[in-house]
C-alpha cells in the first residue's frame, strides 16, 4: 500500500495518449503555457502537452496572465470567497472535515457555510493565498514555511491543496460569471496549481 501523497501518477489527459495538437502548440493549454523547458530537454514534443511539474523548474507568467489574475483579485472579497471556498471543499470532499474536527457543526451544507470557524479559517487561507498573487514569481519561496507547517504539524495530504485550488476556481467563476473568461480561468488554474505545488514542495 502506498500513502496518497507518495502515489506516483503519470496519467494526465485522456486515455489512449495525447490528443493531436497544432505544430505550434495549443493556445488553450493554459496550465503548461509558458513553462520553460529545463536544461537539456531537447524533446520535440510541444511543451504545452507536458505536465507542468514534470516539464520544468521555472514558471513563467505572461503580462496578459498577470493582468488577468490582478483584475479578478482586485475585486475579490477574501472574507466572502475564502469562506465559500473552504465551505465548498468541506461539503464536496467531506473527508477533508477530518482536519477541522474542532470547528464544530458540519452536519449539513448549510451548517458548514454558516459555521463561523469555517468562515474565519477560509478568510485566513484566502488572505494567505493573496501572498501568492503578490509574489507570483516566487511562490515556492513565499510558501516554504507554510508547506513545512502543513507537512510536519498539520499532516495535510497535498492532494487537498489541489482540490482547494479547483474549488477556488469554481467560486471565482460563480462570483464573476461571464467576466471569468476561458483565458481568465486558464490563468487562475495555473496559479492554483503553482500554489498547490509550492505548498507540497517541503513535504518529505
Ligand atoms: Mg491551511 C492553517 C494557509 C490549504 C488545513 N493554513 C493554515 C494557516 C494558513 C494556511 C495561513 C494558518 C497557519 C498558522 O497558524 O501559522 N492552507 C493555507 C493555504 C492553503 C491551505 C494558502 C491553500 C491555498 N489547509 C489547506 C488545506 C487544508 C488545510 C487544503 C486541509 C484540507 N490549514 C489546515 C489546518 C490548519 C491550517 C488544519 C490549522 C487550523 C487551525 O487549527 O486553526
Amino acid at each position: 500500500m502506498t500513502t496518497p501523497h507518495c502515489r506516483v501518477t503519470t496519467a494526465w489527459g485522456p486515455p489512449g495518449g495525447p490528443v493531436p495538437v497544432p505544430a505550434n502548440g495549443p493556445r488553450w493549454a493554459g496550465l503548461a503555457q509558458g513553462i520553460k523547458p529545463g536544461p537539456g530537454s531537447g524533446s520535440a514534443q510541444p511543451r504545452a502537452l507536458l505536465q507542468p511539474s514534470r516539464a520544468a523548474t521555472m514558471v513563467h507568467w505572461s503580462a496578459e496572465e498577470k493582468q488577468l489574475i490582478a483584475s479578478v483579485w482586485g475585486r475579490v472579497s477574501v472574507e466572502e470567497c475564502g469562506a465559500e471556498a473552504l465551505a465548498r471543499l468541506l461539503v464536496v470532499y467531506p473527508w477533508t472535515q477530518r482536519f477541522f474536527v474542532s470547528f464544530g457543526n458540519m452536519s449539513s451544507p448549510t451548517a458548514v457555510l454558516g459555521n463561523p470557524m469555517v468562515r474565519a479559517h477560509g478568510k485566513k487561507v484566502l488572505t494567505s493565498f493573496g501572498e501568492a498573487v503578490r509574489n507570483m514569481d516566487s511562490v515556492k519561496k513565499c510558501f516554504a514555511q507554510l508547506s513545512k507547517l502543513h507537512c510536519e504539524k498539520l499532516h495535510v495530504d497535498p492532494e487537498n491543496f489541489r482540490l482547494l485550488g479547483d474549488v477556488l476556481v469554481v467560486v471565482l467563476a460563480s462570483h464573476f460569471g461571464k467576466e471569468f473568461t476561458p483565458a481568465c480561468q486558464a490563468a487562475w488554474q495555473k496559479l492554483v496549481r503553482v500554489v498547490a505545488h509550492a505548498l507540497a514542495h517541503e513535504y518529505h
